[in-house]
């Protein structure tokens, strides 16, 4: 599969599984998996037509490993980022002390006022290191990244998860717990 067309299959699913799955008239289980025979003749009727190989190619070998299949190859999910309702299904897990967030600094002002918001989506999305959160970030722009006291939130009482492909999630950061910026490019 070429490079471009795998990119846009990936953007194409991300829309779907995470989105808006009535695009190709499929309905996700409440923990958010789509049955893939359905989910391929859905894209086939929608116009996009995704064969059976170029799926399981771009769930290998995508690059933020965003959806994962179920043990017995069946089912297709995004691993997070949804804006549909399902639960996950994910432990409640103890963070590192500290995780990152990357933003822009035209949000600053309304994030060091009313904290980091899920906006669109079920949960914040925090990283576990600086550059990845940086990356985060400079998809809209020059990046900043904030330190969330992650270790301290937790021991007050905040549940957070760890999607399996590393991403921190947690349904709400409070400007209290969140440190300087501690870069800007
Ligand atoms: C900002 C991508 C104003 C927040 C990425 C962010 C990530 C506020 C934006 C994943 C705010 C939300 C998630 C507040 C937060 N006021 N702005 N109170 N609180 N914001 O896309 O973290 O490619 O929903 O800083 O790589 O940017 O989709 O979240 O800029 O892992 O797999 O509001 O999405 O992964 O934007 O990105 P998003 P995000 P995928």
């Amino acid at each position: 599969m070429d490079p471009k067309r795998r990119v846009r299959t990936s953007k194409f699913l991300s829309l779907v599984l995470r989105h808006d799955p009535s695009r190709v008239g499929i309905t996700l289980d409440a923990e958010g998996w789509a049955d893939i025979r359905a989910l391929l003749d859905g894209c086939r009727r929608a116009g996009r037509r995704v064969t059976h190989a170029e799926l399981m190619e771009v769930v290998r070998t995508n690059d933020k490993q965003r959806f994962a299949l179920n043990a017995d190859g069946t089912r297709v999910r995004a691993r997070q980022g949804h804006s549909v309702p399902v639960d996950l299904a994910l432990a409640p897990a103890t963070p590192p002390e500290l995780l990152y967030h990357g933003t822009v600094g035209r949000f600053l002002p309304a994030i060091t006022a009313e904290g980091l918001r899920s906006i669109g989506r079920h949960d914040v999305h925090l990283s576990a290191d600086e550059a990845t959160a940086r990356k985060v970030g400079s998809r809209r722009g020059a990046p900043v990244v904030l330190v969330v006291a992650a270790g301290r939130m937790h021991a007050d009482g905040y549940a957070f998860r760890m999607s399996d492909n590393g991403v921190w999630l947690v349904p709400e950061v409070p400007p209290e717990y969140l440190g300087e910026p501690v870069s800007r490019a």
